[in-house]
């Protein structure tokens, strides 16, 4: 929990990293493509960072799990550059691809801990200033991580505009960790759930997927992010009353469309908890709960702010089933086999 309110410092002090980060892009040749490398939740930053670069830079970006990049790695040539995303810089898989990509193309490594193995092998370095993380489950080093990703974004594509948003997102931050009584309510109404799903279209998808990852990692209820979009193509045969839904709505390109998804979940039965806008009346209507963010919190930067009440309802629904958030079965801090 203290982890969790300390995410506006993480991200003040992250940002403070703006300089180093201007320093390296300018060494960068023109690359042609990205690709993204991680496990877990820095895998989940990845993505962010995909829709990002996409969104921004307009480049090809792709995404790969460290622990398949030994079997497919995406197209990487030497006009890549491999960007492998770590809290620790010690996992086990994301060094092993690490040690492939450099063979082939140049590497960035975005680390947590200094000195550690990634920063070492790595053709580029960029530190996530988090502070130190004791909680097993990431929380402010994935705030730092896609800071740093949005920071990165904004360099290389001389984007003034998104450096000053980003000035205030710590102030976001604290506004809408002020919700976490709301938050500590609504985990007692849904803590006996034993299946939710969380569902986002386009930048909201990430943070679906690292809801449900929390909800996994610490209170051990089965939880499914999944693209609003895919629902239709199975799943919604598992929606039913006792299925709740986690449904990330933010203003923006996704949102008419993750609304009619809403719809559908809540057409069989599933309480929706939604998330977004202070202002989206349709929404709040839609749904039996709703978590409100500020209005001027757009898609593009929703990811940064979106996912903390779900940590947020996690952290609660644990200690409200018995266990200890900071110490889950069977995960380690640093994964190194
Ligand atoms: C990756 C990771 C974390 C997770 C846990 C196990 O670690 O999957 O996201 O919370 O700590 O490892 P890292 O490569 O980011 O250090």
């Amino acid at each position: 929990l203290k982890e969790i309110h300390e995410q506006p410092e993480a991200v003040k002090n992250t940002l403070s990293e703006v300089s180093d980060i201007e320093n390296i892009v300018s060494q960068f040749p023109q690359f042609k493509r990205i690709t993204f490398v991680a496990c877990g939740t820095s895998h989940h930053a990845s993505l962010v960072g995909k829709y990002l670069f996409e969104a921004l830079l307009g480049l090809p970006t792709d995404v790969v799990l460290a622990s398949e990049f030994e079997f497919s790695e995406g197209a990487i040539d030497p006009d890549s550059l491999v960007i492998f995303i770590s809290q620790s810089g010690e996992t086990a898989d994301t060094l092993k691809a690490l040690k492939i990509a450099n063979k082939k193309a140049k590497t960035l490594a975005i680390v947590n801990v200094l000195g550690s193995t990634a920063t070492r092998e790595a053709d580029y370095v960029i530190f996530t200033r988090a502070g130190p993380e004791i909680g097993v489950a990431a929380t402010k080093t994935y705030i730092s991580q896609l800071t740093c990703i949005y920071l990165l974004a904004a360099c290389m594509g001389k984007n003034r505009e998104l450096l000053d948003e980003l000035q205030q997102i710590p102030d976001y931050m604290k506004t809408v960790l002020l919700l976490e009584e709301d938050i500590k309510e609504m985990a007692a109404k849904y803590k006996d759930a034993q299946d939710f799903f969380f569902i986002g279209r386009g930048f909201s998808y990430p943070t679906a997927m690292e809801g449900a990852l929390k909800l996994k990692e610490i209170t051990y209820i089965h939880g499914e992010g999944y693209a609003a979009g895919e629902l239709k193509h199975g799943p919604l045969a598992l929606i039913d009353d006792d299925v709740p839904v986690v449904a990330v709505v933010p203003p923006g390109k996704s949102h008419d469309r993750t609304l009619s998804n809403v719809e559908e979940v809540k057409a069989r039965g599933a309480r929706v908890i939604g998330l977004g806008s202070e202002d989206d009346q349709v929404l709040s209507y839609e749904a039996s709960d709703m978590i409100k963010f500020p209005s001027q919190i757009r898609e593009l930067i929703s990811p940064l702010l979106y996912v903390v009440p779900l940590q947020l309802l996690s952290y609660h629904m644990s200690v409200q089933r018995g266990i200890d958030p900071d110490k889950p079965k069977n995960l380690a801090k640093c994964v190194t086999v």
